[in-house]
């Protein structure tokens, strides 16, 4: 499938954070490999002149997703440590929109939606079709998929710049499948033009 970049498109690159990536506190395996497709549709996106937004996980210090506080993770992405950076390597463009999830300590968010105004600025901004990749496929990614579709968005997801965590090793697998099956659209750069 070919797909013509339209202006009321966005781009959303989902929590591609150090924590996230290989050295990090809840490394994604390979993680990091996303970040050089993910640059490539930057670069695409910003070229023409269309929206691109970075969620990240941004959780207090006492977040209620932390083993520590009953729940199922390692500590991570904790708001102004370096573990919540965005990776090194990925060229965000200056005028990124960023949206911080799950940011108070009895609310976990996935979604990049859920509890954040990404919805206003989107509609706001007569967005119609998003874009999503980034991390992790089986969690975030998905959440945010769902959301998105639910929302009235005609959703790609990007096949080529997504990553899971699979803690059950089929679950990234599951996850796209479900993605697509409720309607999202899987693309890859090589059928995404400019123009
Ligand atoms: C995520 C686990 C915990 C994600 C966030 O970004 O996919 N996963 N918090
Ligand atoms: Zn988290």
């Amino acid at each position: 499938m070919k797909v013509r970049l339209g202006k009321k498109d966005a781009l959303i690159i989902v929590d591609v954070q150090k924590d996230f990536c290989p050295g990090g506190a809840l490394p994604v395996p390979q993680g990091d490999k996303v970040v050089e497709p993910l640059n490539r549709y930057i670069h695409l996106f910003s070229r023409h002149g269309s929206l691109v937004i970075a969620t990240r996980d941004w959780h207090p210090e006492n977040h209620s997703s932390f083993e520590e506080y009953g729940g199922i993770w390692p500590k991570h992405c904790i708001q102004n440590t370096e573990g919540a950076e965005f990776h090194d390597d990925l060229k965000l463009p200056e005028d990124v929109i960023i949206i911080s999830k799950a940011t108070e300590a009895d609310k976990e968010a996935y979604s990049g939606f859920e509890g954040t105004n990404l919805e206003k600025i989107l509609k706001g901004h007569g967005v119609r079709r998003v874009y999503v990749g980034g991390l992790a496929t089986d969690y975030c990614v998905k959440a945010t998929v769902l959301d998105a579709l639910r929302l009235g968005f005609c959703v790609f997801l990007l096949l080529d710049g997504i990553c899971g965590v699979n803690i059950n090793p089929e679950d990234s697998e599951r996850a796209i499948a479900e993605m697509l099956e409720k309607g999202a659209a899987g693309i890859i750069l090589d059928e995404l033009k400019g123009g």
